[in-house]
């Protein structure tokens, strides 16, 4: 049972991301239904979009000779590159016809700084630039936070433990997921969320 405490944070179900897409994640599209159907079970519902100027320092297009999933060093740590995705405004950027943005009581937009990408929810990727989500959240009362969307080894992932580490309640249905899978990401991200505290559920 939800208590007004819990919150639905819903990750990127953006068409770049689902099949078809730029940046599509294998079954990306099949977590609608699941997804839609918990946005009525939620008293708070936020909706996340990933949100890039053409000019972003992590596509690839934008370093010449780099080839897309390869990955450079950034002033603030290691980046993965990756095709030009959500850029401000495309179709691609849209969020998935199906899904009931309606119901969202917050759409947040991230990544839209061109030198520094953006997968959490929370904070830039250099760990220390805020969006602003924590704030709202803790106006409203919310301690706890259910994640689910696209993709679980990246912008799902960094979300939760960033969540975490700053003391939410967090777990991660991955029913209502999918991973990217890159390189072993998947297994790491996974790792990585329940050396952070944060609870997996199948
Ligand atoms: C994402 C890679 C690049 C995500 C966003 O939503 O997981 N991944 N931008
Ligand atoms: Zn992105």
């Amino acid at each position: 049972m939800t208590e007004p405490r819990d919150a639905l944070i819903v990750i990127d179900i953006q068409n770049d991301f689902c099949p078809g897409g730029a940046l599509a994640v294998a079954g990306g599209d099949e977590i609608l239904p699941q997804v839609n159907a918990m946005m009525g079970q939620f008293p708070v519902r936020v909706l996340t979009q990933d949100w890039h100027p053409e000019n972003h320092s992590s596509f690839a297009a934008n370093h010449q000779g780099a080839e897309p999933f390869s990955e450079i060093d950034m002033p603030y740590g290691k980046q993965t590159l990756w095709p030009v995705h959500c850029v401000q405004g495309s179709e691609g950027a849209d969020f998935h016809t199906a899904l009931d943005v309606e119901r969202a009581d917050l759409i947040l937009r991230k990544g839209f700084r061109a030198p520094i990408d953006s997968y959490s929810a929370f904070f830039e990727n250099d760990h220390e630039t805020q969006t602003g989500l924590a704030g709202y959240l803790r106006d409203r009362g919310v301690t706890r936070l259910t994640f689910v969307g696209l993709a679980l080894d990246y912008c799902v992932a960094w979300s939760a433990m960033d969540a975490a580490k700053l003391g939410f309640e967090v777990r991660v249905l991955e029913s209502a997921c999918r991973a990217i899978d890159l390189n072993g990401s998947l297994d790491a991200a996974r790792a990585a969320m329940l050396a952070a505290g944060v609870t997996l559920e199948a």
